[in-house]
């Protein structure tokens, strides 16, 4: 089989490229590891910004969004027993987030392509790129119990932190940075309607938590928990004996309680791999660059690295020019570091180690109050949570 761009994975990134090349015409196959059911459920993200909102809509993948989705202006941040408010319309010049679960917008889109896109093959297992400095790479991969080849112009990477193509860049010119987390999340679904319309953050004495939201009856809810915890450990009473105690602020009210019916533990890391293009391979999303979810920005970079190559690829089959393509690694790296930092700052202000000094906590309240007393660190907060700008051409990079 032969295509004009190769696409590994059909998680949002694969999904939204292979939308966004169809919309400029260009030809793409899809080829993902897993089911379809398995990637419509997979329990992930659930903030969106800005950029996503209006990417999805002018990919035509947003009435759903627009329907079902929850617009939040702001979030809740809780710390020594007080509660904060972050409005972001007023610190951000309008800008807000909206609530719509990652596999929502895997539904939408898997819906949208099978409806309208090419061909989007499921179970089928990607196990290496070869010539990726040729003008003709080609994908070998497993599907329907068969060894297959599927040759292209381009190949891109959208396989997620444990894929194959990251692989095809040569050791030697790879370089990865990395930070792990002394902590993990245990993440629970409820059916259980939210305490309150917005996400609340909560920094503690017994660790963090947030309360976040799949719908006005189910919730979505954090606790940091030590490396390797086991879930059994985790009866439902402790998981909201133990939300409670950390959301607790001046006011505040204790969360409704419901049927858990999903839990898992998620390690914390910040991983990026450079650069994200070698020869006629290209990466984004995960299978790049990995955050910390205290930040949100997960499933939104994936989003715009995948709007920053589906421009470079609609100029390079539109006037020949490959020179976007050529600068997709340098502009997606440099809001990569920015959301990698974003991530950072509040994962180490929001958790408490284990063993952590006095002194270590104090800074960590001083920087809250910071954020919650001066409009400038507020407002610095917001706008690195609404989004900040994407790095396409003609963008106005200052926000
Ligand atoms: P994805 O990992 O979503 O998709 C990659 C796809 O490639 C998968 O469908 C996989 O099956 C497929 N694949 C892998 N190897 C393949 C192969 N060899 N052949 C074919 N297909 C292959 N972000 C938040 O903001 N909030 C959260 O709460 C949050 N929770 C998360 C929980 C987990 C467990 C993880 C891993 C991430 C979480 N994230 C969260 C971040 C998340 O939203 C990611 O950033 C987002 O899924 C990235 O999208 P993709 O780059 O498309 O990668
Ligand atoms: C979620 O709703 O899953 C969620 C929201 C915000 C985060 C992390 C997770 O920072």
């Amino acid at each position: 089989m032969h295509t004009t761009v190769g696409i590994l994975g059909g998680g949002p990134a694969g999904l939204l490229l292979a939308r966004l090349l169809h919309l400029a015409g260009i030809d793409s196959v899809v080829l993902e590891n897993r089911t379809r059911a398995y990637v419509e459920q997979r329990q992930r993200a659930g903030i969106l910004e800005q950029t996503t909102v209006e990417t999805l809509r002018a990919a035509g993948a947003g009435e759903r969004m627009d329907r079902e989705g929850l617009v939040h202006h702001g979030i809740d941040l809780r710390f020594d027993g007080r509660s904060h408010r972050i409005g972001f319309p007023e610190l951000t010049g309008g800008r807000s987030v909206v609530l719509y679960a990652q596999t929502e917008v895997v539904k939408d889109l898997v819906a949208l392509h099978l409806a309208e896109g090419g061909p989007l093959l499921f179970e089928a297992e990607a196990h290496a790129v070869d010539g990726a400095d040729t003008d003709r790479p080609a994908v070998r991969y497993t599907h329907q119990g068969r060894e297959q080849t599927l040759t292209c112009d381009y190949v891109v990477g959208c396989d997620g932190f444990h894929g194959v193509v990251r692989n095809a860049i040569p050791e030697h010119l790879r370089r990865t940075y990395e930070r792990t987390y002394p902590y993990s999340w245990l993440g629970v679904l409820a059916d259980a309607p939210p305490v309150h319309d917005e996400l609340v953050y909560a920094h503690s004495g017994r660790g963090f938590a947030l309360a976040s939201m799949r719908s006005p009856v189910v919730s979505r809810c954090y606790l940091q928990v030590p490396d390797a915890t086991h879930l059994d450990d985790w009866p439902d009473g402790r998981i909201w004996d133990e939300l409670d105690a950390r959301l607790a602020a001046d006011g505040s009210r204790p969360l409704h309680r419901g049927p858990i019916t999903a839990r898992s533990v998620l390690p914390m890391r910040s991983h990026v791999t450079e650069p994200m293009h070698w020869g006629r391979v290209f990466l984004a999303g995960d299978a790049a660059h990995i955050v910390p979810p205290t930040g949100a920005k997960g499933l939104n970079l994936a989003v715009a690295d995948v709007l920053v190559l589906a421009r470079a690829l609609t100029e390079r089959y539109a006037t020949g020019s490959a020179e976007l393509l050529d600068a997709y690694s340098a502009t997606c790296l440099k809001r990569v570091w920015r959301a990698e930092h974003f991530s950072w700052f509040m994962t180490t202000t929001l958790h408490s180690e284990v063993g952590q000094s006095p002194f270590d906590t104090r800074l960590q309240l001083s920087q809250l109050d910071r954020i919650a007393t001066s409009p400038h660190a507020a407002a610095e907060l917001a706008h690195n949570y609404v989004g900040l700008p994407v790095g396409l051409p003609g963008e106005s990079p200052s926000r």
